[in-house]
């Protein structure tokens, strides 16, 4: 299935009045702040977060899985589900792909369909949390961490793989987390496993194609409860540092003790330029993986205070991946996804509104108040016209969401595919 722009503008139609008068109204409002809302609404259009190929499916916890039917259950089916997202919103303009799930069998083919949907190929990532059917060796004590060299060579092998099919779709980036750890105190050596790490994620670097990254992303706890061997963003900026300058921190929302102050992280390492990317969603108890603002949207929107001063300050931080990680066990993947690029905008327009200036002027003047208060009034602004004028102005819809229930998306997706489809990946 598609969705053509004429019939989201026949869509548009029936919003289009109330829309200009919200959006006069707000534009008026935040003109008169000295806000320009023209630069605004074309950096939100410019804004584009991946989705990775494994969110589009139905998640589970183990204690189950409960279907939503008609899920994509090819590459080429992934693709098109992320294409109807994009075209709806106009924000999804990429796909991550995890392997080995996602190896195409015909390249050229998948580059095609990809691009037909303005969809690009955004950074790969590899697996080496499970053991895939026929393997050598086992994952269950680790992988690029493992006692056994035979067991570290045949993971730095699978993300070299993973470099290569990367490379021949257009990717630029290998995104690397590992499961690695220990679910009992004494278990591992932890100077002997990190030092494995190193090492092992020294070799991948030494893989990298000359114009591509490499993130690391750290995780405290899980699937190993007593320790992970990148537990922290201390861990993954030295393991960057010690690569080379291709090599970031990646920075999970979902991968940090509660109450973290992520915005401050965000601001250390964009400041040193090795915040490479990040990965959106939102927790109450602990990676969660649930609907991006959906518990704590101010901590989102003081994220993105921090992201919009570093990507104005920061020229040594390169531009940052975004991507969406998020499960979807019970809601239909599409749909919040949506969600969650609105959640996405919402925070990131908020962070648009604050004049920079004359905050670093508060802060100079040790003005706390008022500090707190030229946030907080971003923060309750409604900016939802903002970024709808942004959606209309690159033909997606005023409503996303109404859309995709009026087109009968999941509907239509369940009469092509089937009921009993199921995705991979997850
Ligand atoms: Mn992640």
């Amino acid at each position: 299935m598609r969705i053509e722009a004429s019939s989201i503008s026949a869509q548009n139609e029936k919003h289009l009045k109330v829309h200009q008068r919200n959006f006069d109204f707000l534009t008026q409002n935040l003109s008169e702040k000295g806000c320009d809302v023209e630069q605004i609404v074309q950096k939100l259009s410019n804004f584009q977060v991946a989705i990775p190929s494994w969110a589009l499916g139905a998640g589970g916890t183990r204690f189950g899985r409960f279907s939503f039917h008609g899920e994509p259950s090819s590459l080429e089916q992934k693709i098109d589900d992320v294409g109807l997202i994009h075209a709806l919103t106009q924000t999804a303009g990429a796909i991550s792909l995890h392997i080995p799930w996602d190896i195409p069998s015909d390249y050229t083919q998948i580059k095609q369909h990809a691009s037909s949907l303005g969809i690009s190929f955004d950074a790969v990532n590899s697996n080496t949390f499970q053991d895939q059917k026929n393997a050598k060796e086992s994952y269950k004590y680790g992988s690029l961490s493992n006692t056994s060299k035979n067991v570290r060579q045949q993971a730095i092998d699978h993300n070299i793989d993973v470099i290569k099919i990367g490379e021949k779709l257009g990717s630029k980036s290998l995104t690397v987390w590992l499961a690695d750890g220990a679910n009992f105190p004494g278990q591992s050596n932890f100077q002997t496993a990190l030092q494995h790490t190193q090492d092992s994620l020294k070799q991948i670097y030494r893989a990298l194609p000359e114009d591509w990254k490499m993130f690391i992303e750290y995780k405290p706890y899980e699937p190993n409860f007593y320790s992970t061997v990148i537990q922290d963003w201390g861990t993954s900026f030295m393991l960057a540092n010690e690569c080379g300058e291709k090599a970031y921190t990646l920075v999970d929302l979902g991968h940090h003790l509660p109450n973290t102050n992520i915005e401050q992280i965000v601001s250390t390492l964009m400041y040193k330029g090795k915040l490479g990317g990040f990965h959106f969603n939102d927790s109450k108890y602990g990676d969660d993986d649930i609907t991006v603002g959906s518990i704590k949207p101010y901590a989102l929107f003081l994220i993105f205070n921090e992201l919009v001063y570093g990507m104005e300050n920061n020229p040594q931080n390169p531009d940052l991946a975004w991507m969406i990680d998020a499960s979807h066990n019970i809601k239909d993947p599409l749909e919040d996804l949506i969600q969650s690029l609105e959640a996405i905008q919402e925070a990131y327009a908020k962070a648009l509104l604050i004049d920079q200036d004359a905050l670093r002027k508060a802060q100079e003047n040790n003005d706390v108040t008022k500090c707190q208060e030229m946030l907080q009034e971003a923060f309750r602004t409604d900016v939802r016209p903002l970024i709808q004028q942004s959606r209309l102005k690159s033909n997606g819809a005023l409503h996303p969401l109404e859309v995709f229930r009026t087109l009968k998306v999941r509907e239509e997706l369940i009469h092509e595919r089937g009921k009993n489809t199921v995705a991979t990946g997850l």
